[in-house]
């Protein structure tokens, strides 16, 4: 009796010598991912803050103005999620801007 090959079906199916036919699955390791979250305050303006939302975070005008709502009235509100260095950039263009206009407006990070 001949032995039976080892035959590659596809770029990623190969029958074994029992003829079970094993699929490979490669696939790459997802990056963990980070909400940049605006937190409330009682001083810096809204339309400042829609304005941060327009320019940092590509929200339409109505969108903004939810967004900044939402922290005015809960606290908090995610504006976005992102791989860590483009959170962290934004956390850091964002309060940079900020304080350079006298606000005391917080933006964090958190593991999404
Ligand atoms: N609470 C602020 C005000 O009444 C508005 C505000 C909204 C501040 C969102 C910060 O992240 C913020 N002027």
């Amino acid at each position: 009796m001949t032995d039976k090959q080892i035959v590659p079906r596809s770029h990623d199916e190969t029958e074994n010598d029992t003829g079970v036919v094993v699929k490979e699955v490669v696939r790459a390791k997802k990056p963990p991912l980070y909400s940049v979250i605006l937190l409330n305050d009682d001083y810096t303006p809204m339309e400042f803050v829609v304005s941060i939302l327009e320019r940092h975070f590509n929200k339409d005008h109505a969108a903004a103005t939810d967004i900044m709502l939402k922290v005015h009235n809960e606290g908090r509100a995610i504006c976005g999620i992102y791989t860590y260095e483009i959170a962290e950039t934004k956390v850091t263009l964002v309060t940079e801007e900020a304080r350079q206009s006298g606000h005391p407006l917080q933006c964090v990070l958190e593991r999404a």
